[in-house]
């Protein structure tokens, strides 16, 4: 039989025993040369002082199976200001103006978040691919960089865009950009890079699951990893040698997304805010959106899942739920704050979910737990919130920004047919702005790409047209 121990780099086998992690060497004398090359590749890019953090957290976590409960009691949902809202402190239209100043000036970059890998979905590529325009079939990639090309157009302007991938997403998007020509934008305004992963681990001991005998389960490190992952890629010097001052931040699985209102980032500059952040109303206490809090002089997203369900359901007087500013995961940040950021090491805490993960027995047979048998983690980006100091809240409507895609169709909220109805309500109403009607029951789609507000449906369509047959409508 082969020495189990042959090819372990004599480091790594120091470093498995420090750690208590020689297990994942179990099936080492079965594998051939390529899966014991898979297997030490993977470990080789453990950091293993942050694994002993990760199997503290996991085990300290476990004891109990339940996070530590939040102290919200002096928390409370802070001021927003409301996109289109007259009594602003800030007129929408100075906003408005301020926004147009920005884009021309070519100061704003993007970073689309595009790492999840769609479990919940049910997909098992990128989730940008999954196709949404209830007319063109146009995939959510399609989508949100068209709106980004019919921004750079009407302003002249380049917008920068990073695009985080993840081990999950990473092959299929680079794949989407190439047969695609880069979605329509300029390939060197278009910066690719990849979040790291983290290992998943049992939840009972802290150690490393395997998920095949040459392979540990491991899971992408949350939209945070985007901190670290921009800034080793270059991602921030890129954005900087092209001039960028702020970043507005979005997610792709939301193709009324609108990062780059003009009227949004007109408040996040005048405003001197390091982070803006866009929230809606939220209505109901089982919305899965983190909600923003001020507490102590700093503001703070808790996720949803963090937060009881008696305090999420706590309403005021007027009705509303206390904690009503839902985050949509839209924000701006400036350059300088991320920079700042990046350059700490503790920016981002660690957040933990219990969860069924496959994992090879010591049998090595794979088993599919019913219930959660590990621990995975993550970073927020919102978590850089409290560290900015300046912060602003713009209140959007959800029906002209927000329609995510999460689930199967047939659930009961977020699923495919609630972001067609979603798009096919929005173009409608830009429509009916621009004075044009649309039959019942006709399903209408607006071009990304070439259409951003009713100036450019009236463009091509004289008012009191009247649309009878289901159509994607194309700017000029
Ligand atoms: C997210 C927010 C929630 C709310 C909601 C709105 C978090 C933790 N929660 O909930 O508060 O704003 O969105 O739609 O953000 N992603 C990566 N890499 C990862 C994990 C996720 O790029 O490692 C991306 C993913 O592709 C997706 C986005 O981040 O675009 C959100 O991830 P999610 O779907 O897991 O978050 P969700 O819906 O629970």
């Amino acid at each position: 039989m082969t020495d189990a121990h042959a090819a372990v780099p004599p480091p790594l086998a120091t470093a498995l025993a420090h750690a208590g992690q020689e297990a994942v060497l179990r099936f080492w004398p079965t594998l051939d040369a390529a899966g014991r090359a898979r297997l030490l590749g993977q470990l080789a890019v453990i950091d293993w002082h942050e694994f002993e953090t990760l199997r503290r957290l996991a085990l300290a976590r476990d004891a109990d199976h339940a996070p530590t409960p939040l102290d919200l009691s002096a928390a409370s949902t802070p001021p927003c200001l409301r996109l289109r809202d007259a009594a602003n402190p800030l007129p929408p239209a100075t906003a408005i103006a301020a926004g147009e100043r920005l884009l021309a000036s070519g100061l704003v970059g993007a970073i689309l978040v595009a790492g999840g890998q769609g479990t919940r979905l049910g997909c098992t590529g990128p989730k940008g691919l999954v196709r949404v325009g209830p007319v063109s079939r146009a995939s959510l990639f399609d989508v949100l960089f068209g709106r980004l090309r019919a921004i750079q157009r009407r302003f002249g302007k380049h917008v920068p865009l990073a695009i985080m991938t993840s081990s999950a997403t990473d092959a299929d998007t680079r794949r989407f950009l190439r047969d695609s020509a880069h979605g329509g934008l300029d390939p060197d305004f278009v910066h690719v890079f990849r979040q790291h992963d983290l290992p998943t681990l049992d939840a009972r001991f802290g150690t490393l699951l395997l998920d095949a005998p040459d392979h540990l389960a491991m899971a992408p490190d949350g939209h945070g990893g985007m901190l670290v992952a921009l800034h080793e890629s270059g991602g921030l010097d890129w954005f900087g040698r092209h001039g960028v001052k702020h970043l507005a931040s979005f997610q792709v699985d939301n193709p009324l997304a609108l990062p780059l209102d003009r009227e949004f980032l007109g408040y996040h500059l005048l405003s001197k805010a390091d982070f803006t952040t866009q929230v809606v109303l939220k209505r109901e206490p089982g919305e899965r959106v983190g909600i923003v809090v001020a507490q102590a002089g700093r503001h703070a997203v808790v996720e949803y899942s963090d937060l009881s369900p008696a305090l999420a359901a706590e309403r005021r007087p007027d009705g509303r739920l206390r904690f009503h500013a839902g985050s949509i995961a839209v924000h701006c940040f400036t350059k300088a704050f991320l920079d700042r950021a990046a350059a700490r090491t503790d920016s981002l805490p660690l957040h933990l979910a219990h969860k069924a993960v496959p994992c090879l027995d010591d049998t090595g047979t794979l088993v599919r737990p019913a219930a959660p048998n590990a621990i995975k983690f993550e970073r927020f980006i919102f978590d850089l919130m409290p560290l900015a100091d300046r912060v602003t809240v713009v209140e959007i409507e959800a029906r002209d920004g927000f329609a995510p895609l999460k689930n199967p169709a047939g659930s009961a909220a977020d699923a495919p047919e609630h972001v067609h109805a979603a798009l096919v309500d929005h173009a409608r109403r830009l429509l009916a702005e621009a004075g044009v009607t649309v039959a019942d029951g006709i399903d209408v789609e607006l071009d990304a790409a070439t259409i951003l507000d009713a100036s450019d449906i009236a463009a091509v369509l004289p008012r009191g047209t009247h649309i009878t047959v289901p159509q994607v409508i194309r700017g000029a």
